[in-house]
C-alpha cells in the first residue's frame, strides 16, 4: 500500500500501516492487484447470460463486434445487466423485508420476540382493514404480518404501501404502468425477461427495472423498516458513539456486522445477561463492549445507543486492532476476507445466518425460535476467546466522535413539536418543517445515502457533500454507510451546527437537532420516502416538485442500484459519485440522466466530484423552489 491518499478517517490510515507492518492485506491492497477495472464491465458490455457467449461489444462504435452472436446490442447488454442489478438488490432488501415479517408472525406475548410499538402496529392494521376491536394484539400482529407476506407473492393487484403516496405520484405512477405487482413476481419477471431471447428493447429493460425498484422502497424494504419498529421499538433521538475508538482494550470486545436486528436485537439483550457478565469477569476483562458494523450498527445505535466501530470499508481494521473477539455476522455487506484475516488474528468470525454461510468461519446458526439462547451461546464464545487475545498486537486508535442518531419520521415530527405549538394535530405533523422550507429559512432537504467504495477515497465523498450542503442551509437526512461517515466525522453532534448557514443553524438551534440527521439502515431509507410523501401531502404537491434531493456518492452495491432506481422513479433526482456500468450504451445513459424526467419528474445525474454535485443538487433545488413559488 504505497498510496496513502485513500480515506480521510485517521483511523483507517493508523490501521492500513499496522496492517502493512504485519503483513496483512486490505481491501485497499487488493484493489491495486486488481488493476485497472475490466473496460468491458465497467461500461456494462460484457453479456454472459447464455452459453453462446460470454460476448463483449466493442466501446468504440463502428470497430469491433457490435452485436452479441444473438444479435444482442449494446443497448440490450447494458439494459438487461442494469435491471439484474436491480433484481438483485430488489431481492436482497425484500428477502431481509420477508424474514422481518416472519419474526412478526411468531412474536408471542412470553417469547423471545414481542411488540414494542403497539401504536405502529395498530395505524398499520387500520392500514390494512386488518380487523382489531376486543382482538389480542398479538392476534392483530400475526394477521398483519399474513399480509404483508401475501406482498411477496399475490396474484393479483398492486402493493398496498404504494397507497402512502400522495395522489399526484399515483397518477404519474399510473399513467405510466410503473407499479409493481407482487415483489417476488418483480424480481422473476426480470429475470425472465433478461432471459436469452426475451426482451431486446432498451427502454422497456428500463421501465421493468423502474416497477420493479419500487417494489423495494414502498415493499420490501418499507415491511423492513415498519416490522423492525413494531418488534424492537421506533427510533428515538439518543446519544452515541462512532468509529473505532469505541473499543475498549480491557473488555471484551464484540462487533455485530450485517443487516437484520432479528439477530443484533437479541445480541443486545444477550451482552447484559447477568451470567455472562460474570463469565466476562472470570476470564479477565472488565465488562463487554458490543459496537457494531454497516447497517446492523444503524439498526441497534437508532434504537438503543448501541456505538458505531465503522462503516462498510472498515471491516477489516476493526480485526486489523487485535482487540476484538469476535465479528458476529447475518447477511449482506459482508466481506468474505474477513474469513482468513480473522485467522491471522484471535478473532472468532461467527456467521449465523443459512443464506451467508462462508468458508472458514464459525457457523452458529441462529435459531429465531430460540433466538435469546442462540444469541447467549454465540456471546459466549466471544468471552471464552478474550484470552486467546495477543496483547502485543492490541492497538486501537483513540478516534471517536459523539453522534446523535434515531431519527425516525415519528422522533423527527415529536422533535418538532417541542419549539412549535401543535395542539390542533397531537399525533405531530411536519407543518413547522414545511413551513421553514417555503420561508426559505431552510433552502431544501437531501438524502446522503450509501456505502464506501475504494473508487472514492473513503468518506471523502459524503463527508464534503454533506458540509457542502449543509453549509447552504439544505438539510440532509443518512442512512447506511454515509450515515456512519457523518457520525464519525461529528457531523451528528450539536456541534456541527458550526458547520451550517445560518437558516440551518438557527432551525437546529430552535429544534434542537444536528444539521445532519441518522434515520437508520439502508432499508430505512424507506422513512426518507415518507418523510418525503408527507411532505408534499402537506404542501399539496407531486413529489418531484420538493426541493430535495438525493445521493449516494460512494454506492457499490446491488441495493443501491435499487434504491438509487426508486429514489429517481419516486420522483427524487438523485446524485451518484460513482458510475454505474451503463456509459457502453448512450441510449441508457440518455434514458437514465434525461429522458427519466419526463416521465417521472426526476432523473439521475452522475458526478464524482463532491464539491460541483453540491453545486448541481444546490442549482436543482433553487430551481424547484421557483417552480413552486417560494421565496428565494
Ligand atoms: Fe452473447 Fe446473446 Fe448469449 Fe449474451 S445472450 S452471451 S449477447 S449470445
Ligand atoms: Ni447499506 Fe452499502 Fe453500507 Fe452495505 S450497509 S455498504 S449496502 S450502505
Ligand atoms: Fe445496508
Amino acid at each position: 500500500m504505497e498510496e496513502k491518499n485513500f480515506s480521510i478517517d485517521p483511523t483507517t490510515e493508523a490501521l492500513v500501516i499496522k496492517a502493512e507492518k504485519e503483513g496483512i492485506e486490505t481491501l485497499w491492497d487488493r484493489k491495486k492487484i486488481m488493476k485497472t477495472p475490466c473496460g468491458f464491465g465497467e461500461e456494462g458490455l460484457c453479456c454472459r447470460i447464455c452459453a453462446m457467449g460470454p460476448c463483449r461489444i466493442s466501446p468504440t462504435a463502428g470497430k469491433g463486434a457490435q452485436k452479441g452472436i444473438c444479435g444482442a446490442t449494446a443497448d440490450v447488454i447494458v439494459a438487461r445487466n442494469l435491471v439484474r442489478m436491480i433484481a438483485g438488490g430488489l431481492a436482497t432488501h425484500s428477502d431481509h423485508g420477508r424474514d422481518i415479517a416472519h419474526v412478526l408472525h411468531m412474536a408471542k406475548r412470553d417469547g423471545n420476540y414481542k411488540i414494542a410499538d403497539e401504536k405502529k402496529l395498530l395505524s398499520l392494521a387500520k392500514e390494512w382493514e386488518v380487523a382489531t376491536e376486543n382482538r389480542d394484539i398479538y392476534d392483530i400482529a400475526h394477521e398483519v404480518a399474513e399480509v404483508a407476506l401475501n406482498e411477496f407473492g399475490k396474484p393479483f393487484g398492486s402493493l398496498r404501501l404504494l397507497e402512502r403516496v400522495p395522489e399526484q405520484r399515483k397518477q404519474v405512477w399510473d399513467e405510466n404502468k410503473l407499479k409493481p405487482g407482487a415483489i417476488d413476481k418483480e424480481i422473476v419477471t426480470i429475470m425472465h425477461s433478461t432471459h436469452i431471447g426475451c426482451c431486446a428493447d432498451a427502454k422497456d429493460l428500463v421501465h421493468k427495472g423502474m416497477r420493479a425498484s419500487l417494489a423495494d422502497g414502498w415493499g420490501g424494504s418499507m415491511i423492513g423498516t415498519e416490522f423492525s419498529d413494531i418488534l424492537f421499538g421506533s427510533p428515538v433521538p439518543r446519544e452515541t458513539e462512532a468509529n473505532l475508538g469505541v473499543l475498549e482494550e480491557d473488555q471484551v470486545n464484540i462487533i455485530v456486522h450485517g443487516h437484520e436486528p432479528s439477530l443484533s436485537e437479541m445480541i443486545v439483550l444477550a451482552v447484559e445477561d447477568p451470567e455472562l457478565l460474570q463469565l466476562a469477569k472470570e476470564v479477565g476483562a472488565k465488562g463487554i463492549n458490543l459496537s457494531g458494523m454497516c447497517c446492523t450498527a444503524n439498526e441497534v445505535t437508532m434504537r438503543h445507543g448501541v456505538k458505531i466501530a465503522g462503516n462498510f470499508a472498515q471491516q477489516e481494521l476493526a480485526v486489523i486492532t487485535g482487540a476484538v473477539e469476535a465479528v458476529i455476522v447475518d447477511v449482506q455487506c459482508i466481506f468474505p476476507a474477513l474469513s482468513p484475516l480473522t485467522k491471522c488474528y484471535h478473532t472468532k468470525f461467527i456467521t449465523t445466518s443459512p443464506k451467508a454461510k462462508i468458508s472458514g468461519a464459525t457457523h452458529i446458526e441462529f435459531e429465531e425460535e430460540k433466538a435469546l439462547a442462540s444469541a447467549k451461546q454465540i456471546v459466549k464464545e466471544a468471552i471464552l476467546n478474550f484470552k486467546n487475545r495477543d496483547k502485543e498486537k492490541v492497538f486501537i486508535p483513540k478516534t471517536k466522535s459523539p453522534a446523535i442518531v434515531g431519527y425516525s419520521v415519528e422522533s423527527i415530527k415529536s422533535q418538532l413539536d417541542k419549539v412549535v405549538n401543535s395542539h390542533i394535530d397531537p399525533m405531530g405533523t411536519l407543518k413547522p418543517l414545511a413551513d421553514v422550507i417555503k420561508a426559505g429559512v431552510l433552502r431544501g432537504a437531501a438524502g446522503v445515502v450509501g456505502c464506501n467504495n475504494p473508487k472514492v477515497k473513503h468518506d471523502y465523498g459524503h463527508i464534503e457533500l454533506m458540509k457542502e450542503l449543509i453549509k447552504n442551509d439544505v438539510i440532509v437526512v443518512t442512512t447506511g454507510c454515509a450515515a456512519q461517515a457523518a457520525a464519525k466525522a461529528g457531523l451528528m453532534s450539536k456541534e456541527a451546527r458550526k458547520f451550517a448557514g445560518k437558516g440551518l443553524a438557527t432551525v437546529c438551534e430552535l429544534v434542537d437537532i444536528p444539521p445532519v440527521l441518522h434515520m437508520g439502515s439502508c432499508v430505512d431509507i424507506s422513512r426518507i420516502l415518507m418523510l418525503v410523501a408527507e411532505l408534499a401531502e402537506m404542501l399539496d404537491v407531486d413529489m418531484s416538485a420538493l426541493p430535495v434531493v438525493g445521493a449516494a456518492p460512494e454506492w457499490m452495491s446491488e441495493k443501491a442500484v435499487s434504491i438509487g432506481t426508486y429514489v429517481v422513479t419516486s420522483g427524487i433526482d438523485t446524485w451518484l459519485g460513482v458510475a454505474p456500468p451503463v456509459t457502453g450504451s448512450a441510449a441508457v445513459v440518455d434514458l437514465l440522466t434525461n429522458k427519466a424526467e419526463a416521465v417521472v419528474g426526476a432523473r439521475f445525474y452522475i458526478e464524482p466530484d463532491p464539491y460541483k454535485a453540491a453545486q448541481q443538487m444546490i442549482e436543482r433545488i433553487e430551481e424547484k423552489r421557483e417552480a413552486l413559488g417560494l421565496s428565494l
